[in-house]
Parts: C-alpha cells; structure tokens; sequence
C-alpha cells in the first residue's frame, strides 16, 4: 500500500487574505510535500516498511543510520500534513479553556510562550521546524533541524512551523521574523492544537 499525501484541509486560496498566497501552496503542498510523498514511496516499494503506519515507518528509521533517507522523507511528509492542519483561514489569536489554562501554567503567559516560539522559530539556524509539543504532561516549545520531529524523539506535537526557506520566500522573501509573526497573529488553528493535547 503506498503513502498518500492528504489533501490540503482548506482551499489553496483560503490563506490569502491571511498572508500566504495560493503560489506558495502550489510549490510547498503541489511539489515540496508531494516530492517526499513520491520519494518515500519510491523507498520503500517492496520492503515491509510500506506496509507500516507513517508514524511507525518514521520512529522504525529514525533509530537505524543505514534508513536516512526513508527517515527525512517520511518525517517530512508527516511534517507538511501537520503543519497544514496547524493553519486555518482568520486563525491566531489567542486559544481558549483547558488549552489556556495550560499553557499559563507552563510558560507563565501566553505572551511569554509566543515569545519563546517566535524565538524558536527564528533561531532555528537553517531548515527546520518550531514545534509546541507535550513532553510527558508538560508544554514545551522545542526546534528541530531539517526533517526531525517530536514523534522521533517520543514526545507529542501540538502545533508546528515550517521553517525551511521554501516556506515562507514566496510570501515574506527571506523576513523569516514576519512570516513567524504572521502565523502567530493569523494563522494558528488554536483547535487542532486543543485536539491534539487531549489525544492518548
Ligand atoms: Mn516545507
């Protein structure tokens, strides 16, 4: 059975009054999230890897050096789909409940963790990714080079941002910090981030 790549959870122009053009989903979802579909695919044709869960194929290659290349594919495909359900048309703001509760608790504000994710996000030196993730009960914000994340260090994603080049030269050019600001300001799905924090 082959890996397949989600379709988008929104239209390829929902963003555009929200600050990310519909060109900017026709490269990163039509051809940088469809290419690592493809690879992992073409990788994995014929072993009993393709007959895993993404989730399994990416915590199986992430512990075996001679898999590298099934692993950056793998974790990138699962990135992108997570990162797509991470934005929502007039999102931002501020979260609501249980989730704001949390969130208080463990970084002290909600300020104060934009703070610590927007710095995260900036200082990730190169490709990578800014994650607020669930480290064993606790809200954490963490970064992770190139194709790494949370699921392979065994810890649970909340939210995530694409901080790769390709993400954010289409809409902002190389202001890494607006298209950051942005995000925060309007485009996080504060509801998909509640989802996953009641998860098992
Ligand atoms: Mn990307």
């Amino acid at each position: 059975m082959a890996f397949v790549q989600p379709p988008l959870p929104f239209e390829i122009n929902a963003l555009e009054p929200y600050g990310m053009k519909a060109e900017t989903f026709e490269y990163h979802y039509g051809k940088h999230h469809k290419a690592y579909v493809d690879n992992l695919n073409k990788l994995t044709e014929g072993t009993e890897l393709a007959e895993k869960p993404l989730e399994e194929v990416i915590k199986i290659s992430f512990k075996d050096s001679s898999k590298t290349g099934i692993f950056n594919n793998a974790a990138q495909v699962w990135n992108h789909t997570f990162f797509w359900n991470s934005l929502k048309p007039a999102g931002g703001g501020t979260p609501s409940g249980d989730l704001a509760s949390k969130i208080e608790k463990d970084f002290g504000s909600f300020d104060k963790f934009k703070e610590e994710f927007s710095n995260a996000a900036t200082t990730q030196f190169g490709s990578g990714w800014s994650w607020l993730i669930d480290d064993g009960g606790t809200l954490k914000v963490i970064k992770t080079p190139n194709a790494e994340n949370p699921l392979a260090y065994g810890q649970k994603a909340l939210l995530t941002l694409d901080v790769w080049e390709h993400a954010y030269y289409i809409d902002y050019r190389n202001a890494r910090p607006a298209f950051i600001k942005n995000f925060l300001d309007k485009l996080v799905n504060w509801d998909f981030v509640a989802e996953n924090l009641v998860k098992a």
